[in-house]
């Protein structure tokens, strides 16, 4: 089907100073659209028109469709991205089936925080750090560009994204100090808790 971009569901300045106004405006209204528009010149008129958005990830990438992994990669990682953050987020309380599975597969909060901040600062470029269900278990894992754990066998819950446009204007290169905050302030586990429950 194809690509339309919804509005957030809070106002562009909800996640300051974490998150700026300029930056959603910027990374919601400019970088996101231009993946809905570019994913749908590049689907168009082909078989992924009637696919699934998460069925057309995973075919992109075993037919190795650039324009499709990455557009229709960054459209689906967006879409969710916006949900994984609201206003007054993080915390180290999680809901209670995700806690558990952290505490069995990923060694505990602490161990899981620091494992997915250290996955988004190493990702080398562009790309984004992950919180996946592989196999029935919690992994943390980083991609390149475009990517997304549905490309490699795995169910996204929770994912940051680390290209410089959405953390240059407010953290310059602080890449750590950015995921720091993310993780800290904004992670809507909520919202992981129900993708969780769908997988
Ligand atoms: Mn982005």
């Amino acid at each position: 089907m194809s690509f339309t971009l919804p509005p957030l569901a809070y106002a562009y300045d909800a996640l300051a100073p974490y998150m700026s106004k300029e930056t959603l405006e910027f990374h919601h209204d400019k970088h996101h659209l231009a993946y809905v528009d570019n994913g749908n010149k590049a689907m168009a008129g082909t078989p992924y028109e009637s696919l699934s958005l998460e069925e057309l990830c995973k075919k992109a990438y075993a037919e190795k469709n650039a324009a499709l992994v990455n557009n229709g990669g960054q459209h689906f990682n967006h879409l969710h991205f916006w949900q994984w953050m609201k206003p007054r987020g993080g915390g180290k309380k999680l809901p209670a089936k995700l806690q558990a599975m952290v505490d069995k597969d990923l060694g505990g909060y602490d161990k899981m925080r620091a494992d997915f901040i250290n996955a988004g600062v190493t990702q080398f470029g562009s790309g984004w750090a992950w919180l996946a269900l592989k196999g029935g278990k919690l992994e943390v894992q980083k991609t390149a560009n475009g990517e997304n754990p549905l490309m490699h066998g795995a169910m996204p819950l929770l994912g940051c994204d680390v290209w410089e446009h959405s953390y240059y204007i407010d953290y310059r290169n602080a890449r750590p100090k950015y995921l720091e905050a993310w993780f800290d302030n904004l992670v809507n586990w909520e919202y992981v808790e129900s993708l969780l429950a769908k997988a």
